[in-house]
C-alpha cells in the first residue's frame, strides 16, 4: 500500500523519483514554487520545457530535473480560484490523479506534491488539503507501484491541515 505523509520542506530539497511543479500554462516558469525549481534545476529544464507546448490545467507533463536532487519534475498547471463554482476542484483533483498517473507510466514510485493552486492561483488552504488526499487516495489506489506521495508544505500552517488529514484517515 501506498504511503502518504506530510513534510514541511522546500520541494527542491526533495531525494524523490518526480517533484510536482505548480506552474502556468506556459510551463515557461514563474515566481513561487515554479520559480524555486527552476532555479534549483538551471537552464536545462527551461529549454526541455520549452519543447513541451505549454500544458491545460489539470493536465500534467514529465521533465528531467537536471540538477535537482529529483530526477524528474512532473509539470501540473493548477485551476485559478474563481469562487469555487466554476470546476475548480474538479481541475485541481485531475492535477493530483494525472500527476501520479503520469509517474506510475514511467515507474517511477516516490512522488512529492507541492500545495498546488494554493498561493498565487487564490484556492483556499483547506479545502485544497481535501482535495489534495482525496485525489491522491484514489490515484494511488488504480497505481500501487507508486510507493509514497510526500505532500511537501512550505508553511506550518499547511503541514497542520495535511497531519490533521492524514492522522484521521
Ligand atoms: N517548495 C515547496 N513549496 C513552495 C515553494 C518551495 N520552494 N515555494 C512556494 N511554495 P504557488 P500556485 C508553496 O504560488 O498557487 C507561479 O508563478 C507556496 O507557499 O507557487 O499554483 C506559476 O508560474 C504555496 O503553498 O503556485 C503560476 O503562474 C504553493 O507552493 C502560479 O504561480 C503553491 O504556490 C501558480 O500558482
Amino acid at each position: 500500500m501506498t504511503h502518504l505523509r506530510a513534510t514541511r520542506d522546500d520541494i527542491t530539497n526533495l531525494d524523490v523519483d518526480a517533484i510536482v511543479n505548480a506552474a502556468n500554462e506556459t510551463l515557461l516558469g514563474g515566481a513561487g514554487v515554479d520559480g524555486a525549481i527552476h532555479a534549483a534545476a538551471g537552464r536545462g529544464l527551461y529549454e526541455e520545457c520549452r519543447e513541451l507546448g505549454g500544458c491545460e490545467p489539470g493536465e500534467a507533463k514529465m521533465t528531467g530535473g537536471y540538477r535537482l536532487p529529483a530526477t524528474h519534475v512532473i509539470h501540473t498547471v493548477g485551476p485559478i480560484w474563481r469562487g469555487g463554482g466554476h470546476g475548480e476542484r474538479e481541475v485541481l483533483a485531475d492535477c493530483y490523479r494525472h500527476s501520479i498517473a503520469l509517474a506510475a507510466g514511467h515507474g517511477l514510485a516516490t512522488v512529492a506534491f507541492p500545495c498546488i493552486s494554493t498561493g498565487t492561483y487564490g484556492f483556499p488552504q483547506d479545502w485544497a488539503a481535501d482535495v489534495a488526499i482525496e485525489a491522491t487516495r484514489a490515484a494511488v489506489e488504480e497505481h500501487p507501484s507508486i510507493r509514497e506521495v510526500i505532500f511537501c508544505c512550505y508553511s506550518d500552517y499547511d503541514l497542520e491541515l495535511y497531519e490533521e488529514r492524514l492522522a484521521a484517515e
